[in-house]
């Protein structure tokens, strides 16, 4: 599944593929640049659209054609903005990504809070194609930008005590309208976003500690200005506008486990044989395309991750 890059494109995507790859030859060009030092004031945003040059993985890639960048930021899951599809991409504008710092602590031998200019250069950017697969029963193909959080990790030094990790997303109710209390809105979720992932998840190749998405920096709406992305799981598993990541010996509880512990379990793993407990697992729609596409086990990465949950019985996992 993993093989060349040999994209296969719908006619309906080649407009927006052919725009990505002239601008790909442009941020080449623009890589140089991109090393340009910063100075200590530069903290306003890179606006919408910024390239962010990375090199393109050939382990990382998929047949699969691209979801157009259109339908990547314009349907989107980010409740910090609202409940609907459409109201990321709509309030995505309020949300102000610099000046930002990434707080790192708990069971590390070198807790630590980083600025996003310097996380951002820590280790160098790759770009990999993943499919995203929400537990609503859509998916996505998107080409990201980022570096395993794995790297990241092994800087850190986790103590042996260290056996999750745990996500948490920016709170701040000017910024994200959905965090405001309004006495007309049912309360949505309990603030801020939490995720976790067991260390060893963490720690796997696959899981992509993310600035960007079809070469540019993250759209807002996207979860700028760093997400994670674990293409295994359930898109909610994939923390966006992350503030700190702190390491932890007990499992966590995260943000969708306290709303509906029943539907919403820690692992999340994408299974087409455990059904939600209110719709089927079995099938997908691909953004951009009409027919249900049969959900793969793992999203399709089976063959990477199995092993993490060897001897474990899904279905009470789930
Ligand atoms: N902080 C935060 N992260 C989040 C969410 C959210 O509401 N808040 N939604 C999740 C869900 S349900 C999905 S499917 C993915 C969607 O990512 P995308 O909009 O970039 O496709 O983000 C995930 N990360
Ligand atoms: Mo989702």
């Amino acid at each position: 599944m993993l093989i060349r890059h040999a994209p296969n494109i719908a006619p309906s995507e080649i407009t927006d593929y052919q725009l990505y790859l002239n601008r790909r030859s442009f941020l080449i060009g623009m890589a140089a640049l991109a090393l340009t030092p910063i100075t200590s004031t530069a903290v306003a945003a890179p606006p919408a659209g910024t390239p962010l040059p990375a090199r393109r993985s050939e382990q990382f890639t998929l047949e699969d054609p691209l979801t157009s960048i259109e339908n990547i930021t314009t349907y989107n899951n980010f409740w910090e903005f609202g409940p609907n599809k459409d109201d990321p991409a709509r309030l995505a504008h309020l949300l102000k990504p610099r000046p930002w710092t990434v707080q790192i602590d708990g069971l590390v031998a070198r807790p630590r809070r980083y600025d996003i200019e310097e996380l951002l250069r820590l280790f160098p950017m790759e770009e990999r194609v993943y499919r995203l697969r929400c537990v609503e029963g859509w998916s996505m193909v998107i080409p990201w930008i980022g570096y395993p959080l794995a790297s990241l990790i092994k800087r850190l030094e986790p103590t042996s005590k260290a056996r999750f990790v745990e996500f948490t997303s920016l709170l701040d109710s000017a910024q994200f309208p959905g965090q405001r209390k309004s006495l007309f809105s049912v309360s949505s979720l309990d603030w801020p976003y939490v995720e976790g992932l067991r260390l060893d998840e963490a720690l796997h190749p696959l899981t992509l500690l993310t600035f960007g998405l079809y070469g540019q920096v993250l759209p807002n709406q996207d979860g700028a200005p760093v997400r994670i992305v674990v293409p295994w799981k359930y898109g909610f598993k994939s923390a966006k506008a992350i503030v700190r990541i702190r390491f932890v010996s007990e499992q966590l509880k995260t943000t969708w486990e306290k709303a509906a512990p029943s539907e919403y379990g820690f692992y999340s793993n994408v299974n087409p044989t455990v059904d939600h407990p209110r719709w089927s697992q079995a099938t997908e729609r691909r953004i951009g395309e009409f027919r249900r596409r049969k959900t793969l086990m793992f999203n399709g990465y089976a063959e990477q991750v199995a092993a993490l949950y060897a001897g474990m019985d899904l279905r009470r996992n789930f």
